[in-house]
């Protein structure tokens, strides 16, 4: 029997299609030789959900699934329709999945106890941020935390399985629902990008081993209300100015952010009048960013802070979040600190 050498690499008649997620997870976990495997199904859930949403938020304004729901969270924000189905759908397949016990959304008041007490994870979630954009076509995204929970496995879920600091995170990421549609996550190893094509209903590879620039002139932030900001904001403000950076503030963080990460640039949401301890949540937005940017070598804070050594003290708390690159949040704290520092001398 003649026995033909395969060609790996014979492109010339296929082309490669590339690294699905499945096979990126797998050999990831294969890295790791005591992994067992559940936080490598947790993320297949998680991706799961984000297809659906993908389906879903492509057609919203042809399935009448655009617009209000009708009711308002516990953040006091007019839900969406498809608020509410993005918590449907990422609720639902990481109950199916089996690895997770309990769930903190942006869109529940009370933790969700899955009654899964052999689930060794946590997920933290926002499931569609930024979803006000989702009726005029700009992009939205959904962000997500993962903690091993502390309490034994077996026993009921505690409080302080849910309020871990963002240090604690074992993995985090977040979905662009974009021109096209990404996922981006790390387990700590780094930050990987992955690009979903439709035709196929697979996330390939796109973005291998993300790093973020360690300087840029792009400055994300919500001007409309610097007449609430600090003088050592409105300092820096006036900086970014005088170097000619370039204003781009899309109004969804999950946008504003991967932009940032690829371009360089910082994001800015501060303390204001009417959000006075900022207005993004430490749990299910703030630190699951904080944990990419880091692993992309950019950084993340609360202008005093690490955002990842918060200590939470409630479930939908906010945080006030300087995010992107290294060498521009370095110049931020830089005016803030100066200011404070001479407001206390004064
Ligand atoms: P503002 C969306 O509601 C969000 O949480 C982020 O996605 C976005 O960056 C920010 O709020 C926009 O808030 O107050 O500038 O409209």
């Amino acid at each position: 029997m003649k026995i033909k050498p395969y060609i790996p690499n014979d492109t010339s008649l296929a082309y490669s299609v590339g690294v699905t997620l499945d096979r990126f997870i797998k050999k990831k976990q294969d890295d790791f030789p005591f992994a067992s495997g559940e936080l490598s199904q947790l993320l297949r859930d998680i991706a799961l959900a984000a297809k659906i949403v993908n389906r879903e938020t492509n057609r919203a304004g042809l399935a009448n699934i655009g617009g209000a729901f009708g009711h308002t969270n516990v953040q006091g924000e007019e839900q969406q329709k498809l608020d509410v189905i993005a918590n449907i759908r990422f609720t639902r397949a990481l109950t199916k999945g089996g690895e997770v016990c309990a769930i903190v959304s942006e869109e529940d008041d009370e933790v969700i106890d899955l009654q899964n007490s052999s689930g060794k994870y946590v997920v933290a979630i926002d499931p569609l941020d930024g979803s006000s954009n989702i009726d005029v076509n700009i992009s939205i995204g959904t962000i997500f935390s993962i903690y091993r929970r502390v309490t034994p496995v077996g026993s009921p879920i505690q409080l302080e399985d849910i309020m871990q600091p963002g240090n604690q995170q074992v993995a985090a990421g977040y979905v662009l629902y974009g021109s096209s549609t990404m996922l981006v996550y790390t387990t700590g190893c780094g930050v990987n990008g992955f690009t979903y094509e439709q035709s196929l209903g697979e996330f390939f590879l796109s973005h291998p081993d993300m790093k973020a620039p360690l300087s840029g002139n792009i400055y994300s932030i919500n001007e409309g209300v610097s007449n609430t900001f600090s003088q050592g904001l409105s300092d820096y403000i006036t900086y970014c100015k005088s170097k000619n950076y370039s204003a781009r503030y899309i109004g969804s963080l999950v946008a504003d952010f991967h932009r940032n990460l690829l371009k360089g640039g910082i994001y800015i949401y501060p303390e204001t009048k009417k959000n006075p301890k900022g207005k993004l949540r430490l749990l299910y937005e703030a630190n699951a960013l904080a944990f990419i940017a880091e692993q992309a070598g950019a950084d993340a804070t609360d202008g005093i802070q690490r955002i990842l050594d918060i200590q939470p003290t409630s479930l939908h708390q906010r945080t006030p979040l300087y995010i992107g690159s290294k060498s521009m949040v370095d110049e931020a704290l830089s005016f803030i600190s100066k200011k404070s520092s001479v407001q206390e001398n004064h």
